[in-house]
């Protein structure tokens, strides 16, 4: 029986190519966002390689409608093998005396509580099946505090803590937990972080090469691929010019 992967915030970036990637590796595919042309888009673009894609369409800070688009969800199609709880934001990037609470709502909600909402979504079935490997999308961010990161570092940070949390606590029931941390990598991420201003964000990426999103992906890839007696705790991923968070060498 083949595999099934379910990815959150398939619609750009890390979690697109991983359900290329994914895809590629012969699972069933499940992607999930709130940009449903986006979404027919991906679905369209595998199932010319014979892939059966599920769409899951939800913004993943409402909890109820994550739990509809999951109730919607053909039984046979909720015996999940791989979550990768990607869907995640930085909004802002400012001092935290300046910060805005709507972006801060916006992280926690997407970055902590939708991680919480979809893992408590799936994991009773892992628990049933006594397997499956949740990977969740942390960032160099999860270690690495850096000057008007503030609360996207704090989201992160709790992203590395519900990893090894889980991790201990899924442990009597064989199911692996990761988490992946890139440093920078080149997707849609800093235009959301500036509000749509191109120019910022372009030049985060200025005088180097970043990481792509197929490099996370490759990462996840790795993980997902290894035997059944190995899980990768963490892997912290970053562009060969990127030391740390806030040391970066461009031209
Ligand atoms: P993108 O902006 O390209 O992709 C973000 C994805 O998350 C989109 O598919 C988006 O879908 C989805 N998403 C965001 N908010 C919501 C929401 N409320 N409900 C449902 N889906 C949502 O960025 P990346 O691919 O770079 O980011 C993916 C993950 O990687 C994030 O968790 C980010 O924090 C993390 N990361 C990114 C790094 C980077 O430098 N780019 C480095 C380290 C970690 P839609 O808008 O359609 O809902
Ligand atoms: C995204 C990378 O360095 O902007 O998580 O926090 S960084």
């Amino acid at each position: 029986m083949k595999k099934i992967a379910l990815i959150t915030g398939a619609t750009s970036g890390i979690g697109m190519a991983t359900a290329r990637k994914a895809a590629n590796l012969g699972y069933k595919i499940i992607i999930t966002g709130r940009r449903m042309e986006r979404l027919v888009a991906l679905k369209q673009e595998l199932e010319k390689k014979a892939i059966t894609v599920q769409i899951m369409y939800f913004d993943v800070r409402n909890r109820e409608a994550t739990h509809e688009a999951w109730n919607e969800l053909p039984s046979d199609w909720k015996m999940i093998d791989v979550l990768v709880n990607n869907a995640g934001l930085a909004a802002g990037n400012d001092p935290i005396q300046d910060g805005d609470w709507t972006d801060w709502e916006q992280m926690i909600d997407t970055n902590i509580k939708g991680l919480l909402t979809m893992s408590q979504l799936v994991i009773p079935g892992m628990i049933e099946r006594k397997s499956g490997h949740i990977i969740n999308v942390s960032s160099i961010a999860g270690s690495d505090v850096y000057a008007n990161g503030n609360v996207y570092c704090a989201t992160k940070h709790a992203v590395h803590a519900l990893t090894k949390g889980m991790r201990i606590d899924l442990l009597p029931h064989n199911i692996k937990v990761s988490s992946i941390s890139p440093g920078m990598v080149e997707t849609e991420f800093s235009i959301v972080r500036y509000h749509g201003d191109k120019q910022k964000a372009d030049n985060v990426y200025k005088g180097l090469t970043p990481l792509y999103a197929e490099d996370v992906a490759d990462a996840i890839e790795f993980m997902i691929t290894r035997p059944a007696h190995v899980n990768v705790n963490d892997m912290l991923l970053m562009p060969t010019r990127q030391a740390s968070a806030v040391y970066n060498f461009r031209d």
